[in-house]
């Protein structure tokens, strides 16, 4: 897959599904595939936390989540991993703060991939950008368990603050994120919204996904 333009990775951020197989309570195989008939438009694979795979079985999953990803065009960005990004020729890849910067990534990885930058105020998103970032993921908005070293909890105000000062990138807000608080994220001008226990946490996947569809699709065409 060729790397998306600005208007249509906007698209794709709108319901990003982050996931590794702590995050879910079925196989991961499964989760996803039902996260994609619910409708998800981006994957991440995040293989991080207590118990996370790692060697030839952290591998081997993310390939075989890359195939269903192929199998239903939707594109496979890796966490972190730049070596696993350029091992499997994922789409893309999304990096912290801690992690290697944008312009480092971008020399490696070439033009054609997305790489997306975790960034918690207008100073971090101007170094991404600058950098060579293709969207920014903003958050903890909410309280979150899914993130044992997450940043304080923000809200909207950093969406905002970039709405503020002209910062135009693509946006996607994270963190404790579900059907009946994503609203004011978009109110705020994130593009999208992006995932873990919203979608991979739930016992009926595809169901709750498809709430999350509907919701963010009306919200954009109202728009
Ligand atoms: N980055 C900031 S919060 C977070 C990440 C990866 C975790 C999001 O998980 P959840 O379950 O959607 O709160
Ligand atoms: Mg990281």
């Amino acid at each position: 897959m060729s790397k998306p333009d600005q208007h249509q990775l906007r698209q794709y951020l709108r319901l990003y599904l982050v996931m590794g197989s702590v995050n879910c309570t079925q196989p991961p195989e499964e989760v996803l595939t039902s996260a994609i008939t619910g409708g998800i438009t981006l994957f991440q694979f995040r293989e991080k936390g207590v118990g996370a795979l790692t060697g030839q079985a952290y591998y081997q999953l993310a390939e075989s989540l890359q195939q269903i990803c192929r199998e239903h065009k939707i594109p496979f960005i890796v966490n972190d991993d730049i070596e696993l990004a350029i091992a499997l020729d994922a789409d893309g890849i999304h990096v912290g703060q801690e992690d290697i910067p944008a312009d480092q990534i971008r020399a490696r990885l070439g033009q054609n991939k997305m790489i997306g930058v975790s960034a918690h105020s207008v100073a971090e998103a101007r170094q991404a950008i600058q950098d060579g970032a293709d969207y920014l993921g903003i958050g903890p908005i909410y309280p979150t368990t899914s993130k044992a070293d997450a940043e304080a909890v923000q809200g909207t105000r950093t969406i905002t603050a970039l709405k503020n000062h002209q910062i135009h990138i693509p946006l996607v807000g994270i963190g404790g994120i579900h059907a009946d608080n994503a609203e004011p994220i978009l109110t705020a001008g994130a593009d999208g919204i992006a995932v873990i226990s919203a979608i991979a946490g739930q016992n009926n996947v595809e169901q709750a996904t498809e709430r999350l569809n509907t919701l963010t699709k009306h919200f954009i065409a109202n728009q």
